[in-house]
Formats: structure tokens, sequence, C-alpha cells
């Protein structure tokens, strides 16, 4: 029926348009070259394409920075080229989402430019403009309204001697964040959207709407490491953020015959506000993105490293599991473009390259909820070796080491070691579709470097070669798309007595599927006594090799009983 949850049984893939493939040869990826490269999707099995931001931008953060909503940016095609990719995914029986980056635009949307200019504008208080904290020289550091910091580097407020006031943004300072309490603001977001969807596309994927409510108070916040305030608590979960998502879900999405997909970015989401917001009778979205099982390498914020615990990631997952279980619904990600490759940080990239890709595929994409591909993630593309600064193009990194560097004296090589491991480009080079130079993704000169493991790790390689993680990611989701028990059997954790061995149940009907998975390098046997090799549907390992009782490193054994 038209109102079934279609995305329930999908998998999604997203795609990061300027590293995706490149028709025009000018470095940077575009929407004809993810055109040409549909085949291949839906030969993998994908459902759903999301986009990354393709409007135009001064493209400050790669996109995340809108400043015309209604248009693609020329670096990308033409709003004709969009049109022929949503028909072209749709003959193929795929569909497509776009992001949605409504929290903030980019300083030079005309609502900004015209906001900040004049008082008088009519989009004047659609940003949040405070004047300078009581007693203190407005524009002098110390005078901001109050003490958040921005997530890309220093005070949340920038001075605007124009208007003699301050603008919020909880990024960069060319993301101004919009007011949402402003109705007129809501307004032009809702019909923006809407035109969106009779332009025939999906859903929408909403950069950080978790944040698009702020307690008008604005309160200071709990001082971090860089002696500014911690925002958080007042716009992570503000007064009127189910008002406001409610009054979208009446606006845009009610009144229409068809269901979309809808998944929230929401960094800080707790799994009851994540239940809430995902809720089949009363939730406004059909999913969120949480973000507590990729912090589980990070030590308070994102650029201290620790180990991840196998313990620390089966209670994180299997907490959000049953939280969301019968009346929410989860999404399932390892990557995204702000992630590094999982691979590198979970798994182990050079060993264990091709055991460790599938295992952890195999873990993610068997639990209850939508599962996400982030582009390359189906070849084991793995986190980049970047020799030095001049290799980094990412706003947070760029960021990060000035702080670093200039403002807390640490070693330029100790901070680059931590961009190494931690910074969003690692999953932000080029998509490698084969050996050639350029990996097959331009014949130009890239917008940022190619990983040299190209020339082993590959589209090419991989498609069509039994054994390789490409074919294994087919297997993998051509099993959800077969076994109802995967879409829709509940989750219930298993204790083996073994640290190392992630395993889990799930069940639907008469039907039990079991998932054993070893999530180290060192082989581990354990008691089990239910599981034969008859009823073995998927492995990453010829199942003659080891004993029933015994797992190889990184070797996982679904059965279906
Ligand atoms: O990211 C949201 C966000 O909170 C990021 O700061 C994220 O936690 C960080 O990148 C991790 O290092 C979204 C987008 O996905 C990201 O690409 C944008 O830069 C950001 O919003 C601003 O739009």
């Amino acid at each position: 029926s038209e109102n079934e949850a279609w995305w329930k049984s999908a998998v999604v893939y997203q795609i990061y348009p300027r590293s995706f493939a490149d028709s025009d040869n000018d470095g940077i990826g575009d929407l004809p070259g993810i055109v040409d490269q549909l085949d291949y999707l839906q030969e993998l099995g994908i459902d759903v394409i999301w986009l990354s931001p393709v409007y135009r931008s001064p493209q400050q953060d790669n996109g995340y920075d809108v400043s015309d909503y209604q248009d693609v940016d020329p670096l990308f095609g033409t709003l004709e080229d969009l049109d022929r990719l949503i028909a072209a995914v749709h003959v193929r029986g795929m569909r497509l989402i776009m992001d949605l980056v409504v929290n903030h635009t980019s300083d030079q949307h005309p609502w900004f430019l015209a906001s900040r200019a004049s008082r008088e504008a009519p989009t004047s208080d659609w940003y949040f403009w405070r004047d300078a904290r009581p007693g203190t020289v407005a524009g002098e550091a110390g005078s901001e309204p109050n003490n958040w910091g921005a997530s890309f580097g220093g005070s949340a407020w920038e001075w605007v001697p124009e208007r003699g006031q301050y603008y919020l943004h909880l990024f960069a300072p060319s993301q101004p964040d919009l007011n949402w309490d402003n109705p007129d603001t809501r307004e032009a977001i809702f019909a923006m959207m809407n035109w969106w969807l009779d332009r025939g596309i999906d859903g929408f994927r909403m950069d950080v709407i978790n944040f698009i409510s702020k307690d008008p108070e604005m309160p200071d916040g709990p001082l971090n490491r860089d002696g500014y305030g911690d925002g958080m608590p007042y716009f992570s979960y503000g007064p009127k953020i189910h008002a406001y998502l409610a009054e979208m879900k009446r606006r845009v999405f009610d009144p229409r015959p068809d269901t979309y997909l809808t998944v929230g970015e929401m960094p800080g989401v707790t799994p009851e506000q994540a239940r809430e917001f995902t809720d089949r009778e009363h939730g406004q979205l059909a999913m969120v993105f949480q973000y507590e099982h990729v912090f589980l390498d990070a030590d308070g914020d994102k650029w201290t490293q620790r180990r991840m615990s196998i313990n620390d990631l089966r209670d994180t997952l299997a907490k959000w599991q049953t939280a969301l279980g019968d009346s929410g619904w989860n999404s399932l990600y390892w990557n995204n473009h702000d992630q590094p490759r999982v691979i590198s940080r979970y798994g182990n990239d050079t060993t264990y390259w091709r055991e460790s890709a599938t295992a952890l595929a195999t873990v993610l994409h068997l639990h209850r909820g939508t599962p996400y591909v982030y582009q390359g993630e189906e070849i084991g593309m793995t986190n980049a070796p970047f020799a030095a600064l001049d290799d980094f193009r990412d706003i947070e990194s760029l960021d990060y080491y000035a702080k670093a560097v200039g403002t807390h004296l640490e070693e330029p090589s100790d901070v680059l070691d931590t961009l190494r491991r931690r910074s969003r480009d690692n999953s932000r080079t080029p998509m490698q579709w084969s050996a050639v130079p350029g990996a097959g993704f331009t014949t130009g000169s890239p917008w940022i470097g190619v990983n040299p493991n190209h020339s082993w790790l590959n589209v090419a390689a991989q498609r069509g070669t039994p054994g390789s993680i490409y074919e294994y990611y087919r297997a993998l989701i051509a099993l959800r798309h077969r076994l109802p028990v995967v879409v829709d059997g509940n989750f219930v954790a298993v204790h083996t007595g073994r640290d190392q061995i992630y395993a889990f149940r799930r069940h639907l009907g008469n039907t039990t599927l079991t998932v054993h998975a070893n999530l180290s390098d060192l082989p581990v046997s354990f008691d089990r006594d239910d599981l034969t090799a008859r009823d073995l549907v998927l492995t990453n390992y010829t199942p003659s090799r080891s004993g029933p009782g015994r797992l190889e490193p990184w070797e996982v054994r679904v059965h279906v009983l």
C-alpha cells in the first residue's frame, strides 16, 4: 500500500558527489558521473541513494553551506542533470533522497546577506542576532552574547559592524544558524521541501536537525577544553524540537499520498529521544542517525583516541536495538562523510583487510534497522596516508590544526598524526573504480588525493570476483531482501562468554537467524551446540576451514533455522 513503510526493507547508499565519479574530468565528481554508475549500484542491490548536498554553495564545508536551495551548483552540473538522475534512478526501481541542510545556510545566501545588511530587511529576524554582553565593548573578545563555542573553531558568535550585533553559528562563521522560531523562516523551508518532493525525490536526510530549536535564554554552557562553553544542553534537544518537526510533517509529508524516507542526523540524541522521534504512532521521522557507536574509540572529543572495546560496542548497539525495537526504527551505519573509515578504526585494514571488512558489514547489516553503505565501503576502502597538512581539505581538520598548533602549541607532527587517524578527509578521497592513475574517478587532477592503494583496492578487481568484499556485500544485501527475518525479526543479544565474539539472534515466527562474529585478530573457541553446517547461510571463510566451536580471526557465521 502507499502508506507501507517501504524504507524498512531498503538498503541505502550514500554518495558524496564530489568524490564519486567525475564525468567532465575537472577533478570534482558530478551528477552525470553518478548516472553512469547506476548499473553498478543496482547490481550491488541498493534500493535508495542518499545524495550529499549538490545545491549552490560557496563550498566552505563541501556543500553543507547552501546559498541557493533550489538550484544545483555548477560544480556538479545543472538542475536538468539532477532531473535526469532522478528519472534514471526511478527507471531502475530505485529511489533517491536529498540532503536537507536547514539548521543553517551559507553566509552568502540572499536571506543572510539581506539580514546582515539591515534590521529592516524582511529576513532581518531569520537568523539569531544578539547584542553584545552588557558592560563590555561590543565586537571585542569577551563581549559575545554567551560563551558557546562553534564546531569549527572559536566562538559561536560573529560580530557584524553593519548591524552592530552578533549572529550565531554553531558550525563555521560561514554557516549562520537559521532562526526556526520565526514562522516565516519555517514556511520558506517547508515550501522549498515541497518544491523538491514535487520534483520527484523520495525523501530527505536532514542535517543536524535536532539542533533547530534553541533555548531562547541561550545560557552559558559548561566550559570545555578550548575554553568555550558547550551549548549542546541548550540546542541539541531544544524546547520546540518536537513541535517544529511535527509542523514539518503536517505541512510537507502528511498531505501527500506517498511515503517518504526521512532520516534526521542527530548528534547527542539519546535512545529514548530517538524512540520518540521515530515512534510509529506519534513520531515525525522514519529514523535518525545516532552517534554513540561511532564514538566508542573517542575519549571526550573526537580527536582523542582510545581503544574501542567489543563489549562496549555490543552493549551500545544492543541498547539501541532494544530501545527502538518495537515502536521505533533504527538506522544502521559504520561510515559516512564525517567519519574515518570503519575498517581502519574498528577493523584491521592490513592483515585482515578482507575478513574484518566483511565481519563488520555482517554484524551491522543483520541488526534490525535500515542499513547505510557509504561509497567505497563495499570494496573495503581504508583511511588515507595523508603525508602533510597540504593534503587535507576539510574545514574541520584545517581548523583543528590551526588551533592545536597555533593556540595550544602542540607538536605539528603529533597533530598530523591525529588528523591522519581522525580527519573527515579519510572518507572523502575519490572512489576507487580501477587501478589506473586517477582510480577511474577522473583523468584530471582530483580535488583531494587518490589513495595510492587503488592500485589493488578497486571496484574492477572485486566486481565479479568470488570472495571479494564487494561480492560479499552483494550477498549480504541479497540476504536482507530474501529473508523477512532480517527486516522484521526481533533482536536478542547472545552471550558466548568470549569477549572477542559479537553474537546475536533474530526471531520472526518460526525462523531464527543467528550471527556469530569474531571481531578480533585472534582465533577463539566457544561452546555452542545448536549451529550446524547445514544451516549456514553466509560466512566470510571457507566453511570447512574451521571447527564448529571455533572462529578464525574476524570470521563470521550466519545460521538460519
Ligand atoms: O555534521 C554534524 C556534526 O555534528 C558534525 O560536526 C560531525 O559531528 C563532525 O563532522 C564529526 O567530525 C553535519 C554534516 O554531516 C557535516 O558534514 C557538516 O559539516 C555539519 O553537519 C555542518 O553542516
